[in-house]
């Protein structure tokens, strides 16, 4: 008995420093999402009631704008102005020189969520961010 308990001992500082090492890792390995971030270009332009809201993604580290993500998913809602479960519509335009372009039609003037979610070239990780905007009905 006395001469087995080192044994099993060992084998659960064993699982212990495993499990510490993955904990360790999977940071690293899911970082690719929070290297990147979506930054409105500059104020919407609203139009007959079309608002265009422009974005780029800038990859943190070196501050370079990536512009070749496809941005697969683009949802806006009215969460910053308090009315989460009020949507708009969203339609994405061609990107031109790193500029991705939404045209949303809102149905108030406030400050909009524009959430969007992106594949980047070379990142397995599905790139997600939200942005403000001030969007005019
Ligand atoms: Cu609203």
């Amino acid at each position: 008995m006395t001469t087995k308990f080192p044994g099993s001992l060992k084998l659960v500082l064993a699982t212990i420093t495993f499990s510490a090492a993955i904990l360790v890792s999977n940071p690293m390995a899911y970082a690719a999402a929070q290297d990147y971030c979506f930054e409105l270009t500059g104020k919407p332009t609203a139009s007959a009631g079309t608002n265009t809201v422009q974005v780029r993604l800038v990859h943190v580290a070196d501050g370079k704008p990536v512009p070749d993500a496809v941005i697969f998913e683009s949802k806006a809602d009215m969460g910053p102005s308090g009315m989460a479960t009020m949507p708009a519509p969203v339609k994405p335009m061609p990107a031109k020189d790193g500029i991705y372009s939404f045209a949303v039609e809102p149905a108030m003037t406030g400050t909009w969520a524009l959430h969007l979610a992106a594949k980047v070239q070379g990142e397995a990780e599905t790139v997600t961010g939200t942005i403000d905007a001030d969007l005019v009905k």
